[in-house]
């Protein structure tokens, strides 16, 4: 677009005037005007004053592949110009779908071999939630409908994905909630381990609960459990190591679905094409969005385990929904691309064997000293930074949010793109990032950091 036509101000202004923007107050946003970001290219987006930012936060959890792929946009176009659309409705279907569906066939988990596709995380996880009701209704148990989920989970802003979520603000003005969905503690060992509990017993404690919601409504009750592998929107939470184990078990022993939500986690993030393996989880859905175009295009893919494909198959009858841009040929086309390049430039092994474990290393080396930091943490490349006033007693700055929040717009002032949870710092950059990248981010969280304890020491 060309941006040259308006000044900036003129821009922020009509922005502010008919653009509703998600997840804003509207009357700051009038007041402030928002970041225009006009370019993008590798690691680094380009706002409209000239500054270069590197993009900590790939897009929001998108751009695997970084910026300016003309072999994306080569694909999206070739396929406009073949078929730009053709519905999936009523027995039609295109190629582009049926390639990618075979493709992530082999990509995923052995149980994993259909796909169900929608244009956002929302829509799928509104339909593994419809699916797993429906499963549990064509096995002759339709009173086995509950979905157990968690506290700071966020699995989207339909009322279906708000609903799952475990967002208290968006629950507030939801003006209803889908019933039947209960919420059991995170697995956020740093605000809400016992002081001395160890993070391996802390992890039990926390799958526990989960067995303590089966009980109390009832295993004939509940569907399934749904949760992100590592909770992303609700502040990179990474669970101990005996977490997920004993989620499984609990779930096994008492046959309720294990839904994993793998919008975030999913195609690198962790190190693994889906963090099911990172953690050695065998799920039952798997909700995937985001990185599977690097977010060149909107499409979303639930992967349907054979348990539950193969009863949708035998018991037969119409499951009555779906999207109309559902196996959207273009976004398919992209998202055959985007893999490809994750595969050929060797990008999931790249996070595994050195920039995850290098990112880890140098958050900790270097971050890990300061004043305000209480921890860091990573898996992959998806990171969070706690920001304290007390590194013993981990109390915070009040008000809550507000000294993570100083830090960040120091960041991004500093040419770092990253996005704040409370008053956790949180990172998930493009996959593309070298370990020369690491250093740049850490050179600039690092001064960050001193800018902000600057204002915040005279605070302690
Ligand atoms: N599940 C998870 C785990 C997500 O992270 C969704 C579902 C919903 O996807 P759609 O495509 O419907 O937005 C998400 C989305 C943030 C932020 O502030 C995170 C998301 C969306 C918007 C903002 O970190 N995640």
């Amino acid at each position: 677009m060309n941006i040259q036509k308006y000044s900036l101000a003129e821009l922020q202004r009509i922005d502010s005037t008919h653009f509703l923007h998600p997840f804003t107050d509207h009357k700051d946003l009038r007041a402030k005007g928002a970041r225009m970001i006009v370019r993008g290219e590798g690691p680094f987006i380009y706002d409209a004053e000239g500054n270069e930012i590197l993009d900590g936060m790939a897009g929001l959890w998108c751009l695997n592949v970084g910026y300016g792929r003309e072999e994306l946009a080569d694909a999206a176009s070739a396929q406009m110009r073949e078929l730009p659309f053709y519905n999936s409705f009523f027995k039609c279907t295109t190629p582009a779908p049926v390639q990618l569906s075979a493709k992530l066939a082999e990509l995923a988990p052995p149980n994993m071999n259909q796909v169900f596709y929608g244009s956002s995380g929302s829509e799928a996880n509104d339909t593994a939630l419809r699916l797993v009701r429906h499963y549990w209704a064509l096995e002759g148990k339709p009173e086995k409908n509950i979905v157990i989920s968690r506290n700071y989970g966020y699995h989207g802003s339909t009322i279906a994905g708000a609903s799952l979520g475990g967002m208290p603000d968006m629950h507030k003005q939801l003006g209803g909630a889908v019933p039947n969905i209960v919420h059991v503690m995170a697995p956020y060992a740093f605000d809400l381990a016992l002081p001395g509990e160890s993070d391996h017993d802390f992890g039990l404690r926390a799958a526990r609960a989960v067995e303590d919601a089966i009980l109390a409504a009832g295993a004939d009750k509940v569907a399934a459990f749904i949760g992100e592998p590592v909770m992303g929107a609700g502040g990179v939470k990474i669970p101990p190591a005996s977490y997920w184990p004993e989620v499984q078990r609990i779930c096994e022993k008492y046959d309720i679905l294990l839904m994993l939500d793998e919008v975030i986690t999913g195609y690198g993030r962790t190190g693994e094409w889906f963090a099911a393996t990172t953690f050695g989880i065998k799920a039952d859905t798997i909700t995937t969005a985001k990185a599977l175009t690097s977010g060149y295009q909107p499409l979303s893919a639930l992967f349907v385990g054979d348990r539950i494909a193969e009863t949708l198959v035998e018991k037969g009858g119409e499951f009555y929904h779906g999207y109309t841009y559902a196996g959207h040929p273009v976004c398919c086309a992209v998202a055959i691309k985007n893999l490809e390049i994750i595969e050929s430039e060797g990008l999931v092994e790249r996070v595994r064997s050195e920039t995850g474990p290098y990112l880890s290393e140098q958050l900790g080396k270097r971050l890990g000293g300061h004043p305000l930091v209480g921890e860091t943490r990573s898996v992959g490349l998806m990171a969070a930074i706690e920001i304290v006033k007390d590194k013993k007693t981990r109390a915070r700055f009040q008000p809550g949010g507000s000294a993570a929040t100083l830090v960040r717009d120091h960041a991004i002032a500093g040419g770092l793109m990253v996005r704040v949870v409370d008053d956790t710092i949180i990172m998930a950059p493009p996959l593309i990032w070298t370990w020369e990248t690491i250093d740049l981010a850490c050179d600039r969280l690092v001064a960050a950091l001193d800018l902000a304890e600057a204002t915040l020491a005279s605070k302690r």
